[in-house]
């Protein structure tokens, strides 16, 4: 078996159920544009996956009516939906997604759960995911630490993270929460590596593992995100494109 080429859509950072975009005054607290927005790109694409890499709530006060909403966008996105908790929204004792998990196992979305990390086989076995759930953004928590081998030469295979990339954690890593060093990255030995945290696209490829943060939907100047075509001819590629909120909001 070869492997067959792969479309996703990598974002990050959207942080529902804060004021910072646009400012308060033109969306509601239930807004949800810029996962409407993020709806609208995949279509445009047309991709396979949607990955979505943490912070996708801006805090664990949220009410139930923004999380069914929000899930509600994520179910209807084209192909499989992934979903990774990040420093906002970390999965602890007191979790959004343990308060409101009639919602989140009522939605189709892939969620990465797993505090020692999980592996997910999607689309017909061809895209093997791998990423590690935060329960605290401190040192403890390394996102690329125990990263499996990869799968095998006939899947895809894309790790997941929430962190912050620094180069060399020998340098200025010490101590730092959430660490992603080049050395991490190089050592997944994955096609693509897919981040969160910091809300501006940036290359941080390494040892020949293709890595990126996405840029957030409501980033500035523009909001960005990422699509990332895995191909069997002419390897991993990504594309930026920008993301545009509605000014009037959806509620
Ligand atoms: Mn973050
Ligand atoms: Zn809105």
């Amino acid at each position: 078996m070869s492997r067959r080429p792969l479309r996703l859509l990598h974002t990050s950072d959207v942080h529902l159920g804060s004021h910072g975009y646009h400012g308060a005054a033109t969306h509601h607290r239930h807004c949800v544009c810029p996962l409407l927005a993020i709806d609208a790109l995949a279509r445009e694409h047309n991709v396979d996956a949607v990955l979505v890499m943490g912070d996708l709530f801006d805090h664990a006060r949220v009410d139930e009516t923004l999380v069914t909403r929000a899930f509600g966008v994520l179910d209807r996105f084209p192909g499989v939906t992934v979903l990774m908790v990040g420093n906002h929204d970390v999965h602890d004792d007191t979790s959004l997604y343990r308060r409101f998990g009639h919602v989140v196992s009522a939605s189709d979305s892939v969620f990465f759960e797993e505090l020692h990390g999980s592996t997910s086989e999607l689309l017909e076995g061809q895209l093997v995911l791998w990423g590690k759930a935060m329960d605290e953004h401190s040192a403890r928590y390394r996102p690329l630490h125990g990263v499996p081998a990869h799968p095998g030469d006939d899947v895809w295979y894309v790790v997941l993270g929430h962190g912050l990339h620094i180069g060399d954690d020998s340098v200025d890593g010490a101590g730092r929460s959430s660490l992603i060093t080049a050395a991490d990255i190089a050592g997944t030995a994955a096609d693509y590596v897919a981040l969160g945290h910091h809300h501006v696209l940036t290359d941080v490829s390494a040892g020949g593992v293709t890595a990126f943060y996405s840029g957030a939907p409501t980033g500035y100047p523009g909001g960005q995100a990422l699509v990332v075509d895995l191909d069997p001819e002419h390897g991993v590629r990504t594309t930026a494109v920008p993301v545009l909120v509605s000014e009037a909001c959806c509620c």
